[in-house]
């Protein structure tokens, strides 16, 4: 029963000894994850897309706005007229617009103007990003901490999409102006990710990274 608009908290305490094992497995499960360009065409029921989504649905947003639109695209016109418009400005960015600087860090992760994964890949899951909403008068106000709402809730979907054993990528096509334009998005809405899903080529690759050590990205002061 909700008083006053607050409901008991659902929370079991789990046994030590679980707490670790669990912590553990999760590490190694999402240790696993990796990025790849190289995607499979076999096809992905709609069903698990959507629970992906839903799993990056349940993401915390600023005062409970959960500010985000996922929009899942598999039919091949449209996918096709994504990756036009993408290698278009890609094309730009590659050659025009990406300082040396910039060059220096992709140039490691084979990263090109040719966007292959956008037609491969039977899934084009874009995020967008809502910076109004309606109030309940009908008028239009702010979301709030929308930029990171929605950072929160692509981690979650990606890392659903890799608990359900496929793999996605994080394509930041820019300038990204023309997704909402073809998706048919209203002017609130700004298109964040496009995160292509899928399974993996058979010849899929990754580049052979590492991720920072713990001492490298935490700092305990106790
Ligand atoms: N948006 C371009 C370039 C690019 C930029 C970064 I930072 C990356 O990590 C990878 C790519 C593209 O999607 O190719």
């Amino acid at each position: 029963m909700s008083v006053d608009g607050f409901i008991p908290l659902d929370w079991n305490q789990l046994p030590k000894q679980e707490m670790e094992e669990r912590a553990n497995a999760l590490f190694q499960q999402m240790n696993s994850r990796r990025t790849t360009r190289h995607f499979s065409k076999e096809k992905v029921p709609r069903e698990l897309i959507e629970k992906a989504i839903m799993c990056g649905s349940t993401a915390p947003s600023g005062a409970h706005l959960q500010p985000w639109t996922f929009v899942a695209v598999s039919n091949s016109e449209m996918k096709s007229k994504m990756r036009n418009a993408a290698e278009l400005e890609e094309k730009k960015t590659y050659t025009e617009r990406m300082p040396e600087a910039w060059q220096e860090v992709l140039q490691p992760l084979g990263t090109d103007a040719v966007k292959e994964h956008m037609t491969d890949a039977p899934w084009l899951v874009v995020l967008f990003r809502q910076s109004k909403r309606v109030r309940e008068n009908g008028e239009q106000g702010p979301t709030y901490y929308s930029t990171e709402s929605c950072g929160i809730a692509a981690g979650m979907f990606i890392h659903a999409i890799h608990n359900m054993g496929l793999v996605t990528l994080t394509h930041t096509p820019s300038p990204m102006g023309f997704l909402r334009e073809i998706l048919d998005r209203p002017n609130h809405e700004h298109a964040m990710l496009v995160m292509p899903v899928g399974y993996p080529a058979d010849d899929a690759k990754v580049p052979d990274i590492s991720r920072k050590e713990l001492a490298d990205v935490a700092v305990f002061l106790e």
